[in-house]
Order: structure tokens, then sequence, then C-alpha cells
């Protein structure tokens, strides 16, 4: 049965590889309806082996939808995802507006697609990192039991948004050629420089927005809602994968060794983990892969109990961190429906 799906935020960032998802895995998609705000209309985008044209979205721009992936910011699917699903459509949204509420379900397929039944139309796509990090988290924390994490990131410009990734562009070549750069999309300089996550400081606890995001959604996916968890998150200039330095405490001791077995069989992870050629999970390995990239898997020495394992991430972010997920989320609701 062919789906009649909508892409909102079409020409970003994530909404130009919700397309590639969309043609590349096998939802079965008999039309496709890109939106995007009214600059973009008329323009034509590629799909499959035809051109199509972003459509302005309104109101009406659900009509006969199956499934609408939101991907153009939390203030557009507060005003429209509920129109959506008024209009008979479910509702993927990939922005932070639903992720908290407890009627919407949080998923990532490989971690908790349990969570996925029952919903009321809309399903929350996790923040990046806290997707990133689930896949590979979940099936440790079912094996044995989590007491306590510690992340800091290395985030990439994608997560700002394709204007974000063009600036790393430019301001990479105008420090090359000593010529002077005003940001514009980001507060701070961004080539051969990094910096603590731009998301607004919240005055009581010093973490940024984004961190905060990170603590709740990973409690909430891995439905371990008292979780204590750490996190500093940082701008890094690569320009779309998403790196994580974990610190897992277990409730006793557990052996690189056996991590490493547990996270071989685990489905989206891919171990990269050679300690004799000093290769490791790096971004430029990520980039344009499903999986997420895990290694340096090693008993942390900060903990002298002996019961803390850290391992280093990769993932890309626009794909396991944004599009692709949302896309795996589509398919796991279509197949529980046939089945
Ligand atoms: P547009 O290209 O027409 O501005 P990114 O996350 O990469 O910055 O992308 C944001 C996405 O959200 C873009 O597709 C952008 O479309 C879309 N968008 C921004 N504002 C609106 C709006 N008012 N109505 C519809 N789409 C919007
Ligand atoms: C970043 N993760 O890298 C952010 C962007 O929660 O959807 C995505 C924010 C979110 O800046």
């Amino acid at each position: 049965n062919a789906l009649v799906v909508a892409v909102v935020g079409a020409t970003g960032a994530v909404g130009r590889e919700l397309i590639r998802c969309l043609e590349n895995r096998k939802l079965p998609v008999g039309e496709l309806r890109l939106l995007a705000s009214a600059r973009s209309a008329g323009q034509l985008m590629s799909f499959r082996d035809t051109s199509l044209p972003v459509e302005e979205l309104t109101g009406d721009s659900f009509n006969g939808c199956d499934i609408v992936f939101f991907s153009a910011g939390a203030t557009l699917s507060r005003k429209y995802a509920p129109l959506a699903v008024r209009a008979g459509a479910v509702v993927i949204d990939n922005s932070s507006a639903y992720r908290m509420d407890s009627t919407v379900p949080l998923v990532v397929p490989e971690a908790n697609a349990n969570a996925l039944a029952p919903h009321a139309g809309i399903i929350a796509n996790p923040n990046c990192v806290a997707a990133i990090a689930t896949v590979a988290l979940a099936p440790l924390a079912q094996c044995w039991t989590v007491s306590r994490l510690n992340m800091v990131t290395y985030q990439s410009a994608s997560g700002a948004g394709a204007a974000a990734m063009d600036e790393l562009r430019a301001a990479t070549q105008a420090h090359l050629a000593n010529e002077p750069f005003e940001q514009k999309v980001l507060p701070h300089p961004y080539a051969f420089n990094l910096f603590s996550h731009n998301a607004e400081i919240d005055e009581e606890t010093g973490y940024n927005g984004e961190e905060l995001k990170v603590i709740a959604e990973t409690r909430r996916i891995l439905h371990m809602p008292k979780l204590p968890i750490g996190v500093t998150c940082v701008r890094v200039p690569v320009l779309r994968a998403h790196s994580i330095a974990l610190s897992i405490r277990f409730d006793g001791y557990v052996s690189p060794e056996q991590v490493r077995a547990c996270l071989a069989e685990a489905p989206g992870v891919r171990l990269v983990d050679d300690a004799a050629k000093n290769y490791f999970p790096m971004p430029s390995d990520a980039t344009g892969i499903d999986e997420v990239l895990v290694g340096r898997i090693r008993t942390d020495l900060g903990d002298p109990s002996g019961s803390t394992i850290a391992m280093f991430l990769s993932g890309d972010q626009l794909l396991k961190g944004a599009a692709l997920n949302a896309v795996q989320i589509a398919e796991t609701l279509i197949s529980a429906n046939a089945a």
C-alpha cells in the first residue's frame, strides 16, 4: 500500500537527508510532498528519477497524508503537527516540541521500539546526542544495571542546520585565506576552534539547554527516569557527525570484553576498537553511514571501584541523529500495522 508522505522543512539539512532516506529505504512511498517556507516555494528537488516542486507549508498541506515528517523547528511543529494529525496523518517530529510530553512516544527503534504504542498521532524523534548515545547504551542497560552516566560531546555544525554547515565552510576558507569573517549563525569563531554548545544556559543548574535535553531524553528512552547523568556539550568544527565520550557506571564489575561482546551483537552499532592500530571511531568514518561507531572500550581508571566503562562513539548527526531514525520509526510503525 503506497503511502502519501510529506516532509516539512524539506530544504533544510535534515529535510534533505529525509528525502534521501525515503529514496533508499523500504518505506513504500507513493507520493511525496515537499514543504518549506514561501521563500523556497517552486524550487525543484530530486526524488528518485523525478523533480518535485517545494510547496509553501500551510494549514491545508496535509490533506490525504499518511505520514508527515517535521523538521523545521519546534515553533512550526507546535503550530502545524496538530493540524496534520487532524487531517489523519501520523506525525514524526524531529523537533523538541513534544519529546517530554508523556502522551507522545520518544523513540529510537533499536533502543525502545516498544514505546511506540500507544500513540495519539505524534511520535517524537529524539535529540541527536540522545539518539546516538542510546543506540549503544540500551543494549548495555539490558544486560547490566547502569547506575550513573557521564558524557562529553563533540557536536558538528549540522546540528545547528544547513546554514551553520555553510558557515563552517566559509569561515574555514576565510581563515585559510587570512581574511576577516563575521559569524552570523553561530556565536563564536568556528574555524579551527571549538566552544561550549550555543544553547542558552539555565541559571539554576548552569547546564545549557542542549545538555538538559540530553539528560531528560536519555532517561526517557532508557526508561530510567532517575538515572544520574552529567553532560558537557561542545560544538566542534566537524560538518555532520557527532562524537561522544561516555563513562558508564554499572552496579558491579563489568569487563571491557563483556561490553565489547554485548555491543558486537547490538543492532545499529559497529565496533571500531582496534588498539593495535590506534583506530577508533571518527566523525569522518561515521559520516554518511547508518551505524553508530563505538570503540575505545576500557575500564575507566577514574572510578576506583572498577565498575565504570569508558568508551567513545561517533554517529552521523543527520542520519541516526535525525532523518534515518525518523524513517526507521515510520518503518517500525508500518510493519507493526501490517502484522
Ligand atoms: P526554507 O529553506 O524555505 O527556509 P535547517 O534546520 O537546515 O535550518 O532547515 C530549516 C527548514 O525549515 C528549512 O527547510 C526551512 O525552509 C524550513 N522553514 C523555516 N521557516 C519556515 C516556515 N515559516 N514555514 C515552513 N518551513 C520553514
Ligand atoms: C545540536 N543537537 O547539535 C543539537 C541540534 O534537540 O533537536 C538539535 C536540537 C534538538 O545543536
